[in-house]
């Protein structure tokens, strides 16, 4: 039995140490400036949100590279510190709501869900896999590495030794893939993992997607939801301003629709939105980006057509 939390607690996170440009610490500070808190209690939660983490007692002096991971203390810290704010929110029955930053976040804000939900499923949106390991990566961004800490794969790098590999391979799917590196075929394959890439969104749909996606994780709905939203799953002429955009994605309704599905199955306990980068493209992307974020937010906490 799951209750269900009237409570959404949001988690500013302007963190960018996983990825390589600057910005993207700015896209929490722009969700909310944009009117994302009065947006989410006019659907009737109560919000918490006491301001977003500076991370001021996170100190790292001197972090080079380990292996070829780049600020791999940094991102270490940091998301351990967002494991715990998302872990208590969970723990008090509140919907964690985490604004990132980059997606090297989800490895706490995961880490935070499954500590309260360990049969927790993960419906990760996502032009890519983010899936590297320190074996396979080729860019050392940690950001297209948070999955394989959290299921324990690859080689084990003692900074991120807190990472708890809770997840299992059948808790996990993936919507919206288009660029992912071949040692993340690999993995995915010989980890059965389940993706729904561009592809199968073309050939069935998103309605059908969404359905055997969850079929997966989900079969009875009856295990909590933890989504984690990249909006560079969506196409780049819908979402402009983020980091790594890939042509061919989902479109406005595509993306939408997934966070209103899930939203319908009532249970969902946490909410990841990723890599909105306001210092890039001009402002009339950056404003077009920000909004979209709002609306997959609203729409993933009961914003309905009619
Ligand atoms: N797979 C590549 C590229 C990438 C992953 N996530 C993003 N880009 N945003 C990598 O760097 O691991
Ligand atoms: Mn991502
Ligand atoms: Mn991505």
């Amino acid at each position: 039995f799951i209750p269900e939390p009237k409570t959404l607690a949001i988690v500013g996170c302007p963190f960018s140490g996983g990825q390589p440009k600057a910005g993207v610490d700015q896209g929490p500070i722009h969700l909310v400036q944009a009117g994302l808190i009065p947006q989410l209690e006019d659907l009737g939660w109560k919000v918490i949100f006491d301001g977003h983490h500076q991370f001021e007692e996170i100190n790292v002096a001197q972090d080079p590279p380990i292996g070829i991971l780049k600020n791999p203390r940094m991102v270490s810290k940091v998301t351990k510190a967002v494991a715990q704010v998302v872990g208590e929110h969970a723990s008090k029955g509140q919907i964690p709501v985490t604004l990132g930053g980059d997606h090297s976040l989800a490895m706490g804000t995961i880490s935070g869900t499954l500590s309260k939900y360990p049969d927790a499923c993960v419906v990760w949106i996502d032009a890519h896999a983010d899936i590297n390991t320190s074996e396979t990566t080729e860019s050392g961004n940690i950001h297209g590495m948070p999955v394989s800490f959290l299921l324990g794969l690859g080689s084990k790098v003692e900074e991120f030794s807190w990472v708890k590999p809770l997840l299992k391979p059948e808790q996990l799917v993936y919507i919206g893939l288009r660029d992912v590196d071949a040692g993340e075929k690999k993995i995915l394959r010989d980890n059965n993992i389940k993706a729904f890439s561009m592809h199968e969104v073309d050939k069935y749909g998103i309605g059908k997607v969404v359905e055997m996606a969850l079929d997966h994780v989900n079969p009875n709905r009856d295990k909590p939801i933890h989504l984690s939203f990249d909006v560079d799953a969506l196409d780049p002429t819908v979402a402009p301003s983020t980091g790594t955009p890939v042509r061919g994605g989902l479109t406005f309704r595509e993306g939408h629709y997934i966070c209103e599905a899930i939203y319908e199955t009532g249970l969902l306990v946490a909410l990841d939105l990723m890599e909105v980068n306001p210092s890039l493209e001009n402002e009339e992307s950056v404003k077009q980006t920000v909004a979209v974020g709002c609306s997959l937010l609203r729409s993933a906490l009961g914003e309905t057509l009619l």
